[in-house]
């Protein structure tokens, strides 16, 4: 039987096939995998630990802060920190970047992340997941940070991924040649690979969205969720959590898409391009899916804000494709 790779290990593999590179994404990426696990293990107790409900504080996004939010930030910020590979980190939970070392000089790294998404799922049980993406500094090495080397394109993403705290916690990323998936395993506390190579099946019949918006949506949304709903009998059915990773991630396994898109109250709907939407575009494209907001790919946006939030259809191409149809039709 052949010996399970681990994370570190496809880490460093993947390392040896650029020679020049500095050690310093695979360090990065070593201490995701890092945070990850003490993020799980906090979350698996969190009953226990006493860290259930709310920290009595709001974020950014004047959303209330679970008690598991705030570790998650404060963990993520930490571990990476420390590792000098980054030179500012962008969160959810933060009004402002974090400039990292001295005013973000040193590191090569900008990360913007979603320290866990979906966190009032956790009083029920339900899975909730962590998002990150990874791009270079554009600002020179020795020079204080400035918000353009934060507010970049998605197509400057040098790696992208998530981490799924669910029935078992897996980190699935990608650094642009294809993504691949580990899952952890508690008793020896390391990340094996387990889905290597992922990819969207041909055809997807699943359909994600909060069906209680719908009468706030577009016609081109409403059109294609009636669609779908028409064709139960060709096997589409409707699947939604109300946590972004886990409904990602059983789309990318079992086909589907996921939709937030733009309300008559949210015109710009509710997901954040830079550390939600963005990072888990590069994963479907990587996977051979599509992800797109109203006007086109989400990976060609470049954000203007930190916070940005922009309407979100993301899966299998077959049906973004399909729902590109009727956007395209309403112009
Ligand atoms: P709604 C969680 O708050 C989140 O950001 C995503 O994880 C999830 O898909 C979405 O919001 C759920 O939003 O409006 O359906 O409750």
């Amino acid at each position: 039987m052949s010996k399970a790779t681990t994370f570190g290990e496809f880490i460093m593999d993947g390392q040896a096939e650029f020679p020049f590179v500095s050690g310093q994404l695979t360090r990065l990426l070593t201490d995701i995998g890092v945070a990850a696990k003490i993020v799980n293990h906090q979350v698996n107790r969190a009953g226990l630990a006493g860290i259930l409900g709310d920290a009595g504080s709001t974020n950014i996004q004047d959303e209330t802060q679970q008690k598991l939010d705030v570790f998650a930030d404060v963990t993520f910020m930490r571990i990476l920190t420390a590792g000098k590979s980054v030179a500012g980190i962008g969160s959810e939970e933060q009004e402002e970047p974090i400039l990292c070392g001295d005013l973000g000089k040193a590191g090569k790294y900008i990360v913007l992340i979603d320290p866990l998404d979906g966190s009032s799922n956790v009083d029920v049980n339900v899975s909730i997941g962590t998002i990150f993406r990874i791009q270079r500094r554009k600002t020179p090495m020795g020079e204080p940070l400035t918000k353009h080397d934060f507010l970049q394109a998605g197509t400057e993403q040098v790696a992208s991924g998530y981490v799924l705290y669910g029935s078992s916690t897996m980190l699935v990323y990608t650094t642009g040649s294809g993504v691949n998936g580990f899952t952890l395993d508690p008793a020896v506390g390391e990340f094996f690979l387990s889905h290597p190579g992922m990819k969207f099946p041909e055809i997807g019949k699943i359909y994600s969205m909060n069906d209680a918006l719908l009468s706030k949506c577009s016609t081109p949304t409403k059109l294609f969720i009636e669609e779908c709903r028409e064709n139960t009998d060709a096997g589409f059915i409707a699947r939604y959590i109300g946590s972004l990773v886990s409904d990602f991630h059983r789309n990318l396994i079992h086909g589907g898409i996921y939709l937030y898109p733009s309300l008559k109250d949210k015109p710009e709907g509710k997901l954040r391009l830079l550390y939600e939407c963005s990072p888990l575009a590069f994963i479907a494209e990587q996977a051979g899916g599509l992800a797109i907001d109203d006007h086109g790919s989400i990976l060609e946006k470049t954000p203007t804000d930190l916070h940005q939030r922009v309407p979100y259809y993301v899966g299998n191409k077959n049906l973004v494709e399909a729902f590109l149809k009727f956007q395209q039709a309403e112009k």
